[in-house]
């Protein structure tokens, strides 16, 4: 279930305020707000969806279409594309996702090192 409480959602009504990078009809993007790398940018849909499970299965081709055509047009609008950046979707629990509306990340900046830390 969607909770339209959370931080993202308050952020896209204007509840909260964000350093926008990026606008378009069914996509914002924002700084994080803790960055992890010197480009970090958090790219959400506006519909209400709680994660990538969710949005690949509920959103229109069109919201889908526009979210990834935002993010490399983001990263290459940030100078990222030569090179090179990662994005990510931490998605539920095992996944490390804090704010339950859908968002991916992009880094950029430095070398980004291993894809997933091993545990200690
Ligand atoms: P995740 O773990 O994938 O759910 O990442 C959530 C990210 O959201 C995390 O990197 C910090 C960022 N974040 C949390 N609250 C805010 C906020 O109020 N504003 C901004 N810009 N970013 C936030």
């Amino acid at each position: 279930m969607y909770d339209p409480d959370n931080i993202f959602a308050k952020i896209l009504r204007g509840e909260i305020p964000c350093k926008k990078v990026y606008e378009d009809d069914h996509v914002l993007a924002f700084d994080d707000v803790n960055p992890q790398a010197p480009v970090h940018v958090l790219v959400i849909p506006k519909g209400a969806y709680v994660s990538l499970d969710d949005f690949a299965a509920k959103a229109s081709d069109g919201e889908i279409a526009a979210l990834f055509r935002a993010a490399g047009k983001i990263a290459r609008d940030l100078g990222a594309a030569e090179k090179g950046y990662r994005i990510l979707a931490n998605t539920g629990a095992d996944g490390g996702q804090e704010v339950p509306h859908f968002h991916i990340h992009i880094f950029a900046g430095r070398p980004l090192g291993r894809m997933v830390a091993r545990p200690e």
